[in-house]
């Protein structure tokens, strides 16, 4: 079937992430709507891990290690520099996991917002702190187990909603802010496009499912991606210097159908499967508000 994703590879197929691993194909994605005039920074995560060691290496553009918190600053300090050397047209992208961005990265990330340096900064959110053994990030879900939110006879799974940073840098009014999924690459790819247009500050949120992590089996990645929009845990949307879509063109599933495709909510009750239903309807009906918000601003 013929597609809109670009056919060229900065990515090589040999790397060291688990079988499945959505965050791979988020890079991979990403890369592709970039293309080769790409600097990228990578803080402390399963994407430190993911190209292996030197001399081996999995993309085909320079990569930046940066300490956890401080991917924000990393991509302001690269834009300056070659912008200093007249290259202009290289994209700097910031590439972080949910910790790295939701919670210990947050500030850099403001930072570098504020600032206004013209840089990308892709939180690619796997919904927990996978990397050192599957612990609860901001950015993980209600009822998630993780390995700090175990569930014994206490039933101490997550009871806190997931911190949505692209909500932050929308009220940040960040001139680009969009949310994103690996099951659908193209609108994945032409977000990044549109945010290319921008000159400015663009921050994209990829949800990218962990097997290793969510408890269910590899090849399952794109379908529980999918889910994931479809049951509204994770809507798409975009905001574009002031204007807000949301994307409405999916059929809803309940939320249940997505819970239930993942051992980490396995533990989940019929009463606490309705928070989460109520927690879904609530946001959503919130994203409609901006939608028509943002609409009448405009207008
Ligand atoms: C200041 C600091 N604290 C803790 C760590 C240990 N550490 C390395 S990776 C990581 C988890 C990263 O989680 P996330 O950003 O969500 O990326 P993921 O591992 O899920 O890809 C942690 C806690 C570190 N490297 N630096
Ligand atoms: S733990 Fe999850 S995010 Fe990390 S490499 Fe494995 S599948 Fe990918």
């Amino acid at each position: 079937m013929p597609t809109s994703i670009p056919k060229e590879e900065l990515m090589a197929p040999g790397h060291t992430a688990c079988h499945g691993c959505g965050a791979t194909l988020a890079m991979r994605y990403v890369l592709k709507a970039m293309g080769q005039k790409t600097v990228v920074s990578v803080p402390a995560s399963c994407w430190a891990v993911i190209p292996g060691a030197m001399p081996f290496r999995t993309l085909d553009v320079p990569m930046v290690y940066t300490p956890f918190a401080a991917t924000g600053a990393s991509i302001s300090g690269l834009r300056e520099g070659l912008d200093i050397q007249g290259k202009t047209d290289y994209n700097v992208v910031g590439f972080a996991g949910d910790g790295g961005t939701a919670d210990i990265g947050l500030q850099g990330l403001s930072g570098a917002m504020e600032r206004g340096h013209n840089v990308f900064y892709i939180m690619y959110d796997n919904e927990g702190y996978m990397n050192t053994g599957v612990q609860r990030s901001g950015s993980t879900p209600y009822g998630a187990r993780t390995t700090t939110t175990p569930v014994g006879k206490e039933r101490d799974f997550k009871k806190e909603n997931k911190k949505i940073v692209a909500d932050m840098m929308i009220a940040q009014n960040v001139p680009y802010v969009a949310t994103a999924t690996i099951a659908y690459p193209e609108d994945l790819i032409r977000k990044i496009d549109h945010a290319k247009a921008v000159h400015g500050p663009k921050f994209i949120q990829i949800l990218a499912p962990c097997p290793t992590g969510w408890y269910y089996p590899p090849e399952k990645t794109i379908e529980i991606s999918r889910l994931a929009v479809q049951s509204r845990m994770f809507p798409l949307y975009e905001f574009i210097q002031g204007k807000f879509y949301l994307n409405k063109s999916f059929k809803p599933i309940d939320v249940s159908e997505y819970v239930k495709a993942q051992d980490r909510f396995k533990h989940l009750n019929d009463d606490e499967i309705d928070n989460l239903r109520e927690y879904v309807n609530e946001r959503w009906n919130q994203l409609l508000e901006w939608e028509k918000i943002y609409s009448e601003q405009k207008a």
